[in-house]
């Protein structure tokens, strides 16, 4: 048989038979440094959804298609970020599922847009990521403008809270999560005694903590990742500060409670979506899941959607060709595991969700979605 290459989106670029093309999805997460375990979560959610794709036996303009993941470390730094979003492009990738943090997404949502191609992220929650103008930037689950509504009315409605301490990491996540928040407690009628800001590398919080302390608020609200907010409230158990701890859902995942250990006790955080047991298809994707690479961290779910949604995309289109599967995309309504997906004229999800829990003993419960 002749042996012809063909990779829509990619000439030239694979070795296929003329019965198959292949069809390239890019998926950037950190691989490497103390988001790791996260962005592992991310690049398996998209594995399984390339699995269940390719058992399917789909088809594209008659042709069977092998959809292929290319997985890229961008250690959650911006810059490496942009370098691995052209070397994609440079690839030949039909869509991309990520980034995963708003930091690294932003930037390199200019590199995909000035292709055309599509990007969805299924855990970047920075708004402005969907609010630049691109017609190729998606996200799958509500974004920080909504969740930090939702943290800065529940601390001052429900917590009655009325003095704030705020804490970011200087990322565009955490800062952005924290505005939001802080906007929130204001609006609510809460006082924001103190906004402090530290980096998303250091682990000495103690000079922050002792301002802090100085002027005991009753919520102490930090916009950061897992990593540091285990420290971080570890130190403020250490320091005896008696606030109420508060995050977003970079901080929400077993290992912050690993971490934090005892002091994780009473604290809060939320995530966007339901509780995982509540999503359309939740309790099957996490047998599966589990079975195949370990417990779920957080957003595998949502990464197997976005993978599934451009595929569903491309199947609609009849073509894994951006320009012909995009438009697609703007319009689609899927049944996905997290959420029926569908995509408001920004390219935010529609309807989407927000779940605050609470810890104790080490475990997360849900107190409600908002
Ligand atoms: N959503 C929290 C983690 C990812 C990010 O937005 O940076």
């Amino acid at each position: 048989m002749l042996l012809i290459v063909l990779a829509v989106g990619g000439c030239g670029k694979a070795p296929v038979s003329d019965q198959e093309q292949v069809v390239r999805i890019g998926s950037v997460a950190p691989l490497t440094g103390p988001q790791s375990h996260l962005g592992k979560d991310n690049e398996n959610g998209a594995r399984l959804a390339i699995a269940d794709a390719n058992s399917q036996g789909i088809y594209l303009a008659g042709k069977k298609v092998r959809f292929e993941l290319i997985s890229e470390d961008d250690a959650a730094d911006p810059r490496t970020a942009t370098v691995v979003a052209q070397k994609l492009v440079d690839d030949g990738i039909n869509g991309v599922v990520g980034h995963l943090n708003s930091g690294t997404t932003i930037p390199a949502s200019r590199i995909y847009a000035d292709e055309g191609i599509p990007q969805i992220s299924p855990s970047a929650t920075n708004p402005k990521y969907t609010h630049q103008g691109f017609a190729t930037a998606f996200r799958v689950m509500a974004n920080d403008q909504q969740q930090g509504q939702v943290l800065g009315r529940f601390a001052v409605r429900n917590l009655q809270a009325r003095t704030v301490a705020v804490i970011d990491d200087a990322t565009a996540y955490g800062q952005g999560l924290a505005d939001e928040f802080e906007k929130a407690v204001k609006a609510s009628g809460g006082e924001i005694l103190l906004r402090e800001h530290t980096d998303d590398h250091s682990t000495d919080f103690s000079a922050i903590l002792t301002r802090i302390k100085a002027r005991q608020p009753q919520v102490i609200f930090f916009g950061g990742m897992d990593a540091q907010s285990g420290s971080l409230v570890k130190q403020l158990h250490a320091l005896e500060i008696p606030a109420i701890f508060l995050t977003g859902d970079g901080g929400c995942s077993a290992d912050f409670a690993h971490l934090a250990g005892a002091a994780s006790e009473g604290g809060y955080c939320s995530l966007p979506g339901v509780p995982l047991e509540q999503m359309p298809r939740g309790r099957d994707f996490k047998r599966r899941f589990t079975a195949q690479y370990g417990d779920i961290q957080d957003y595998a779910p949502y990464s197997y959607d976005a993978v599934s949604v451009l595929i569903a995309a491309m199947k609609a289109a009849d073509s894994a060709a951006p320009e012909r599967y995009l438009p697609q995309l703007k319009s689609i309504v899927y049944p996905g595991v997290t959420a029926t997906i569908h995509f408001d004229p920004h390219g935010d999800l529609a309807g989407g969700s927000i779940t605050l829990y609470r810890w104790h003993e080490g475990q997360r419960s849900p107190v409600g979605t908002f």
